[in-house]
């Protein structure tokens, strides 16, 4: 397909939607989507227009200095890292060492637009909750601590000291410290995640549901069990000397694009690379790298040699058909295929594994992906010609009901020919968040392993709670079941994030308080419990100073790699305070002496908190000077270093996972819900959906053009979209546009977060619990009205 011409988005920067408010509506927003344009779907990433678009929103929302001062300082051994995700840094940093997303995310942090007191009093929560997220991003940064009273419609300003009172009265009200659920997002640092699950362990309880129970969950739990840890077993340089890289479930044109750049010199070193998607990501298929020259007035790099075109949730079957087909070449030529050395000392399970996989049925697999034979056999030969095979994976993997099968299907995959430990291979789960990883390690997770909570005893005396804390699915039907009264949020958008947004913001309606730390206004800010306060804080960007100087923080990206991360420009506003500072505050408020821990010592110097991470987290003894260290340091990985398994049995362990796929009565789709190049999760910054061809507007469905004829539909036919699901509960999606898009078939596609409200609350991955939101079956039918609702 030809590139269509590009124009410009929307500016992402709040100036012009404040100069239009207090209603302003956006374009789409005002047409209740009727504005909505299709256009074709591009075949190529960044480039031209992936520069010009990187630096246009910033100049228009920030101003030029406040623009040089962040895009410069972004991704820089001096600066911060960038809030857009966990892509590493390469150790050679460029000039310009971020892309499109990235400079939208710094500009919709560092927007000098700010809400003032008057907003609160104009604002009544009731109409909060009638605003997109478009428009409540769009306000401008929260500036001061505002409190809503049970039974009053509005926040009021309040002194910071009067929050905290509010908030440590109400928690130590609480008959156990099991009725508060502390949430974190994986944009908190490493100091401030460290001294959270401090506090919250401290207060009680091990209930630290986060963001990671939405995403990769799956990777960490079936990494776990199979390898001994959740994480990426290669470095940024691995990819550079790979042969082959498999890219599955991953939209990196638009979700991780300076990944583009690492797969291209891939590319240039001879590796081949797969993609597996049911939609031709168009990253993924041609790239035009904005660095280079070549990249800017060429046709770029041809990226995928081979697309594989697999149905939703058929992964699973494909992973375990290209593993027969690798044990059938190793029967053929006995001693010539497997990695026998590496199977022999450092696996286990060979032989089961081989036993099942002889009994997988092709015809069950052909169904479940969607392939050819022929395609099938080609994958596996690339597998097998390759010696160093990396394969990477996010969303379209993990949040599928089978997620944990099929990445433990992955790692077989790469056992059987000695793919981990070695250099140019590994297994890769690519982050989203930028420190969704680092707020793990430092113990976000309702179920931390034992050795942790030890370590927490005996470095400040007290006696964690032992017993399993609830994740995010189990926070909402907590809250929903009123074993859950108080609600507290270290960052993210719970409600409009988590599944089944009906019983959601049911759920988080019957609190007694929630409480949201915030950078701007979210949906989580509009459904809200009887009581309900909104902390501000200072973002990334920004400089940190305390009693002792200005502060850096510390993140770990998605290879293990912790560096420092400095803020650059001035705050906002000059009452804000850092995450640290918020929960140091809080935790002596409701605390006070009860533990023996040096709150205000945490607040004046973060080094202190950083003392305390070397003595209990693992990997990071010497924190204060590795840290300190050119670049930052890798976090130790026994599979990628050593090829040693921190498995049970001491030995990285081949599974046997049945195979399931989903069945799709006649008349049926399988949706999935995903990212438009426009936003960042629950964030709207935009309307446009440039790659896919799709501006002004959100409320599209993407379906396979021989599927609309066969559901008797038109192309841009207004629809309405019904889950499938048998408890009763209506779940509908009205007044979409039906999009004809050269998806699998069978397989339709619509934006996150929209299609929560189709995701049941039960509908979870087995094992890791993560919402099911790349796979409900919905009846697609021509809209009974063609009102369309309000967009997000
Ligand atoms: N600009 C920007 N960057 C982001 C984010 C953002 O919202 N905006 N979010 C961040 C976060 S938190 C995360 S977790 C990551 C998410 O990064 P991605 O996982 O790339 O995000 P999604 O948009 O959910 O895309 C899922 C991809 O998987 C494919 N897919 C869906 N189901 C299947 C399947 O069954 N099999 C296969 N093989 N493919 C499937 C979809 O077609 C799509 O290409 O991005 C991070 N970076
Ligand atoms: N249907 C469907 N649902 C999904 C997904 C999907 O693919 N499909 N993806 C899931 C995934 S992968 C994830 S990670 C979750 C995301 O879930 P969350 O992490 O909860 O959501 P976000 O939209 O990233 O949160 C954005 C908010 O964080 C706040 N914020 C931004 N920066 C800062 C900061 O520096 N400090 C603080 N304190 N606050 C800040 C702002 O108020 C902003 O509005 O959603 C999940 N939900
Ligand atoms: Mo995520």
């Amino acid at each position: 397909m030809t590139p269509k011409k590009v124009t410009t988005n929307p500016p992402v920067g709040a100036n012009q939607a404040r100069e239009k408010s207090p209603v302003h509506l956006d374009d789409a927003d005002e047409a209740g989507e009727s504005t909505l344009e299709v256009g074709s779907p591009k075949s190529w990433a960044a480039g031209v227009p992936g520069a010009l678009h990187s630096t246009i929103p910033a100049l228009e929302g920030m101003g030029v200095s406040r623009s040089r001062k962040t895009l410069l300082a972004m991704n820089q051994k001096d600066g911060f890292d960038c809030m857009s995700c966990a892509w590493p840094d390469p150790t050679h940093r460029k000039t310009f060492e971020f892309c499109e997303n990235g400079a939208k995310a710094v500009t919709w942090e560092a927007t000098p637009v700010t809400i003032g007191s008057e907003f609160w009093a104009e604002h009544p929560v009731s109409d909060l909750r009638d605003r997109s997220e478009y428009w409540l991003g769009m306000q401008g940064r929260l500036t001061e601590p505002v409190y809503k009273a049970a039974g009053d419609d509005h926040y009021r300003p309040l002194s910071w000291a009067e929050a905290f009172r509010l908030l440590a009265e109400k928690l130590s009200g609480l008959d156990s410290p099991d009725q508060a659920a502390f949430y974190t997002s994986g944009r908190t640092s490493n100091e401030a995640a460290f001294a959270y699950q401090l506090f919250v362990r401290a207060f009680g309880t091990n209930n630290l549901p986060d963001c990671s129970n939405m995403c990769h969950e799956s990777s960490g739990w079936a990494m776990g069990q199979t390898i001994g840890i959740g994480k990426a077993t290669i470095t940024y340089d691995d990819f550079g000397k790979a042969d082959l890289i498999i890219v599955m479930g991953q939209n990196p044109g638009t979700n991780h694009p300076r990944m583009l750049t690492a797969l291209e010199e891939a590319k240039e070193n001879g590796a081949e690379i797969v993609a597996v998607n049911p939609m031709p990501e168009a990253g993924l298929r041609r790239y035009k790298n904005p660095q280079k020259v070549k990249g800017i007035i060429g046709h770029g790099t041809e990226m995928a040699d081979q697309f594989v075109q697999v149905r939703l949730g058929g992964d699973m079957a494909l992973l375990q058909a290209v593993s027969k087909r690798v044990l059938a070449a190793e029967a053929a030529k006995p001693g010539t295929v497997l990695d026998h050395e590496f199977l022999r000392e450092h696996c286990q399970g060979l032989e089961e594994l081989t036993a099942h996989l002889a009994q997988v049925d092709e015809k069950a697999v052909l169904a479940a992906t969607g392939l050819q034979t022929a395609d099938i056999d080609e994958l596996a030969a690339r597998y097998l010609r390759a010696e160093k095979v990396i394969i990477t994976w996010a969303m379209g993997l993990t949040q599928h009901k089978k997620g944990v099968a099929t990445i433990k299907e992955i790692i077989n995959l790469l056992l059987l020919r000695g793919n981990i430990g070695k250099p140019g291979a590994g297994a890769s789960p690519i982050r989203g968040h930028s420190n969704v990883q680092g707020d793990r390690t430092m113990g976000i997770w309702e179920q931390m392993p034992p050795a942790f909570l030890d370590a927490i005893e005996r470095e400040f005396g007290f006696d964690p709670p032992r017993e399993h804390g609830m994740d995010s699915v189990e926070t909402i039907r907590g809250l929903r079941d009123g074993r859950v009264k108080v609600f507290m949020a270290l960052g993210g958008n719970l409600v409009g994030a988590i599944s089944d947004t009906g019983a959601a913001e049911a759920a988080m309606r019957g609190a007694e308080m929630t409480v949201q730390v915030s950078t701007k206004l979210n949906r989580s800010h509009a459904v809200v419990g009887d009581e309900a306060l909104i902390l501000p804080t200072k973002g990334r960007t920004e400089i940190d100073r305390q009693a002792t100087g200005e502060q850096f923080v510390s993140v770990e990206d998605t290879v293990c790699a912790v560096h420092p991360s400095w803020g650059k420009v001035r705050p906002v506003a000059p009452n804000l305070l850092s995450e640290v500072a918020i929960v140091s505050r809080l935790a002596r408020a409701v605390l006070g002496t009860k533990v023996g821990v040096d709150w205000v010592g945490f607040e004046r110097d973060y080094d202190l908190i950083r003392e305390h991470i070397s003595h209990v987290v693992a990997g990071c003894d010497d924190y204060n000077a590795k840290i300190r260290q050119d670049g930052g340091f890798l976090l130790p990985n026994g599979p990628r270093d050593s090829r040693t398994f921190p498995t049970p049995t001491g030995k990285a362990m081949l599974t046997v996972n049945d195979l399931e796929y989903l069945d799709r009565p006649v008349g049926t789709l399988i949706l999935q819900s995903l990212r438009s190049h426009d936003q960042f999760n629950t964030t709207i910054y935009g309307h446009d959906d440039r790659y896919r061809g799709i501006k002004k507007g959100r409320h599209v469905v993407f379906i396979n053009p021989n599927d609309l004829v066969e559901l008797g539909l038109d192309d841009e036919q207004m629809v309405d979209v019904h889950g499938v699901y048998d408890d009763g509960v209506e779940r509908v999606l009205r007044g979409f546009r039906a999009v004809s898009y050269p998806t699998a078939r069978g397989c339709a596609a619509a934006y996150y977060p929209e299609a929560n409200v189709l995701v049941p609350l039960d509908h979870v991955a087995e094992g890791s619990n993560t919402p099911v939101s790349k796979a409900v079956i919905v009846r697609v039918e021509p809209a009974r009205t063609v009102e369309a609702v309000p967009t997000t």
